[in-house]
C-alpha cells in the first residue's frame, strides 16, 4: 500500500464512486467526500465526509486534518443540468476549482487531478479527429467553465508550481452509478432500458456520433496519468484522450447482437444541439506519446460487459 493521503471531492458521482474504490486498493488513506452520501460500497470501505467544495473553511479544515497530499477534484455540474441552471454550474465548476487550486497551493498538496471534457470544444472546432490544440469556442456554460478551468490549471502550474494533471474525458459509460446529468447519459441509460424493457427512446437522433469511453479505461487512464513521473506530463491544461466513437443507431445494433429483439426509437430534445456542437472523434496522440495512454474496450466489448453486469449491483437509472 502506498502512503499518500488522498482526498476525493465529488466521490458519490459516476466517476468518483469507482475511482474511490480503485484508489483504495492502492493507497492506505482515501477520504471520500461529497454533498451527498455515496453508495454502500464506498461508504463501507473507508472514510466518508460530507463536504461542500464551495465552503472554503471546511475544505481547508478537511485537507489539514487529514494531512492530504493528493486531491482528485471531481465535483461539477454537467452539461445538460448546467444549461438548466447556468448560475449554479458557473459557481460550482469555477469557484469550486479556484478554491481547490488555492487550497492545494496554500496547504502544500503535492498533486491535483481535475477532469476536463470534450465539451471544451464547440461548433467551430474541427469535429473529426479533433486535435489536442485547435479552435475552442464552447457554447454551453459547462464547456465555458471547463475551458476556463483548463486555463486556470495551466496558470497554477506555470505560476505557482502546482503539479496539476487533467484529461478531457469523452462520454463515460458505466453500470455502478447513474450518469450525472450529461448529454452523453443516453449511452448509459440505453443499456439499463435494453435489459429491463427491451426498448429505449433516445434523446439524441440516430446518427449523432460522439466520443465515448468505458469506465474501466477511464479509471485506469486517470490513475496512470497521476502515477506518471512529472517530467512526462507536458500538457498542464488538459489532455485529449479517446477510446471509441459511435452513434445511437450503432450502439443499438451492438446491443441487438446480445438482445436480438431490442428496439430503439428517437425523440431528440435540447441535448441534440449540445451534442452537435461537440466533436465526433478525438485525436489523442499527444497523451499516447507523453504518458502512454491506451484504451482497451471497443463498443461490443463494452456492450457485453455492461449487459453482463447490470443487475449485479445497486445501480439504478
Ligand atoms: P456526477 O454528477 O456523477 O458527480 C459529481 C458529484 O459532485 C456528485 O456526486 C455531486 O453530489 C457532487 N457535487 C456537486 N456539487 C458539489 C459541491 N458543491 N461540493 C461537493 N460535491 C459536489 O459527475 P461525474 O460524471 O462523476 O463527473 C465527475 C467529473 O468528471 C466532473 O468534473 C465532470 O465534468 C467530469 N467529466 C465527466 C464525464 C462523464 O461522462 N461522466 C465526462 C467528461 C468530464
Ligand atoms: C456530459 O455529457 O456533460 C459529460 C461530458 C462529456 O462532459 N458526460
Amino acid at each position: 500500500m502506498k502512503n499518500d493521503n488522498i482526498l476525493i471531492i465529488g466521490a458519490s458521482g459516476q466517476i468518483g464512486s469507482e475511482l474511490t474504490m480503485a484508489l483504495r486498493k492502492m493507497y492506505s488513506q482515501v477520504i471520500a467526500t461529497d454533498l451527498r452520501e455515496p453508495n454502500q460500497e464506498v461508504m463501507e470501505s473507508g472514510p466518508f465526509e460530507r463536504l461542500d467544495v464551495l465552503n472554503k473553511t471546511s475544505l481547508h479544515y478537511c485537507i489539514k486534518r487529514n494531512n492530504i497530499t493528493q486531491v482528485y477534484h471531481l465535483a461539477a455540474i454537467l452539461s445538460a443540468t448546467g444549461e438548466k441552471n447556468p448560475e449554479l454550474a458557473w459557481r460550482v465548476n469555477m469557484k469550486g476549482l479556484r478554491q481547490v487550486l488555492d487550497a492545494c497551493v496554500e496547504l502544500d498538496v503535492k498533486k491535483l487531478f481535475w477532469p476536463s471534457t470534450i465539451a471544451v470544444f464547440g461548433p467551430t472546432t474541427p469535429r473529426q479527429n479533433t486535435p489536442q490544440w485547435t479552435v475552442m469556442e464552447p457554447n454551453t456554460i459547462y464547456g465555458i467553465s471547463k475551458q476556463a478551468g483548463e486555463r486556470w490549471c495551466d496558470y497554477y502550474f506555470q505560476k505557482k508550481n502546482l503539479d496539476v494533471r487533467s484529461v478531457r474525458y469523452p462520454g463515460l459509460i458505466s453500470y455502478k452509478t447513474p450518469g450525472g446529468g450529461g448529454t452523453t447519459d443516453y449511452a448509459i441509460d440505453i443499456y439499463f432500458e435494453a435489459k429491463k424493457n427491451k426498448h429505449f427512446t433516445c434523446f439524441l437522433s440516430k446518427n449523432t456520433r460522439l466520443p465515448m469511453m468505458y469506465m474501466p479505461d477511464a479509471i485506469r487512464g486517470t490513475i496512470e496519468l497521476m502515477e506518471a513521473p512529472a517530467e512526462k506530463i507536458k500538457v498542464r491544461s488538459s489532455y485529449n484522450i479517446s477510446a471509441i466513437d459511435f452513434t445511437p443507431k450503432e450502439q443499438a445494433a451492438s446491443i441487438q447482437k446480445y438482445i436480438p429483439d431490442f428496439k430503439i426509437d428517437y425523440a431528440p430534445d435540447f441535448r441534440q444541439k449540445i451534442a452537435e456542437s461537440w466533436p465526433e472523434s478525438i485525436d489523442d496522440a499527444v497523451a499516447k506519446n507523453d504518458w502512454g495512454w491506451k484504451p482497451e474496450f471497443d463498443l461490443d466489448g463494452m456492450t457485453k460487459d455492461m449487459l453482463d453486469n447490470i443487475g449485479t449491483t445497486a445501480a439504478i437509472v
